[in-house]
């Protein structure tokens, strides 16, 4: 009898390469991968080969519109909750929040604001994205180097998430091990630690992805709107409204008055997302499990798991790093 072995997750598949990607990943940098074998160093940052493959077609062919919608996030800062928040938020006349059939009841944030390059220019080496209605809000992890010609050339905006470094590791830490087959075993801490240290992560090295929106948010702030989780969950109310000005759709008095601003942070809140049956029980097109996204979503979740010495050095590091720029964390 032939027993039959489960699929392979699409994320981790390495097959199905372009002949342009296979070319190009000859001629880079290589390292061992947290969840896929390899990560290979394009533009000075590290990625898995499929999301270089969505990288190299979102950069030849996404035509950004003047009034698209980009967040880009350091993985595991929080995307998915300011995907929830962003799409409340920009179509909230059109899907009122205290609707019962909400989209956010029903789809994963990630199906509602598509990644440019680990879903949509990954699928299709050049998607028709006529159809999408304006604004149009797209997400991506891609470092600012990386980002495709049209996004500086348009007026497009770009909200940017990042968060604590340490509480970034740890959630990586455990979504990695989630992700990984239970034949390839788990990845330690302390092989975790090591290679966030040395910047070897999805889209690392995590203080030149950082530093890259910082100095960009600086120069040109109605461009880039820089925020971190840290901030957003002390004053939630603060920073949605700030991120509808910066997004040219402040809230009304009525609004206000009608609680709308209350209703997004609670329809996209951990307790309320993370209880949804589609989030508890489905899976991403890719693969993941739906609920592998959400963990604890809580600030300084990395005091229950560093060590003291690994605090000091990580510290030390993120100083030496960050030191003169005017950002910290
Ligand atoms: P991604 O980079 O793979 O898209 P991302 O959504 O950025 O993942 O990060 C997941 C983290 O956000 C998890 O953090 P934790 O591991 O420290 O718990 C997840 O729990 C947290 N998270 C998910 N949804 C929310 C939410 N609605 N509010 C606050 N945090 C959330």
């Amino acid at each position: 009898m032939q027993i039959s072995q489960p699929p392979i997750p699409k994320y981790l598949k390495q097959d199905e390469l372009t002949q342009e990607c296979e070319d190009l990943i000859s001629t880079l940098p290589i390292e061992t991968g947290w969840v896929t074998a390899n990560f290979y160093k394009y533009q000075g940052f590290w990625h898995p080969v499929r999301h270089l493959q969505g990288i190299i077609s979102c950069q030849k062919h996404f035509q950004s519109q003047h009034n698209d919608i980009l967040l880009v996030t350091t993985p595991k800062s929080g995307t998915t909750w300011l995907k929830s928040i962003l799409f409340a938020l920009m179509n909230r006349t059109k899907f009122s929040i205290s609707k019962k059939n909400h989209p956010l009841l029903s789809n994963n944030p990630h199906v509602l604001v598509p990644f440019l390059e680990v879903k949509l220019y990954l699928e299709n080496e050049n998607p028709d994205l006529s159809l999408i209605k304006s604004p149009r809000l797209f997400s991506t992890h891609m470092p600012y180097v990386s980002l495709p010609r049209s996004v500086h050339d348009s007026q497009c905006k770009i909200v940017y998430l990042c968060r604590n470094p340490k509480d970034a590791l740890i959630s990586l830490w455990f979504f990695a091990n989630k992700l990984r087959l239970e034949e390839m075993g788990t990845i330690s801490l302390e092989l975790a630690f090591d290679k966030f240290c040395a910047g070897v992560i999805m889209y690392g090295p995590f203080w030149d992805h950082v530093l890259g929106y910082w100095y960009e948010s600086l120069k040109n702030p109605d461009k880039v709107f820089f925020l971190k989780y840290e901030d957003m969950k002390e004053k939630p109310n603060l920073y949605l409204k700030k991120l509808a000005e910066f997004l040219e759709c402040p809230f009304s008095l009525k609004e206000e008055k009608e609680k709308v601003v209350e209703g997004i942070l609670d329809i996209s809140s951990f307790e309320k997302l993370s209880n949804l049956k589609v989030n508890k029980e489905g899976k991403l097109p890719s693969g993941e499990n739906c609920s592998a996204f959400f963990r604890k979503g809580e600030v300084g979740d990395w005091k229950n798991y560093l060590t003291k010495e690994m605090v000091e050095h990580l510290d030390k590091i993120c100083k030496e790093k960050l030191h003169g720029s005017g950002l910290d964390f």
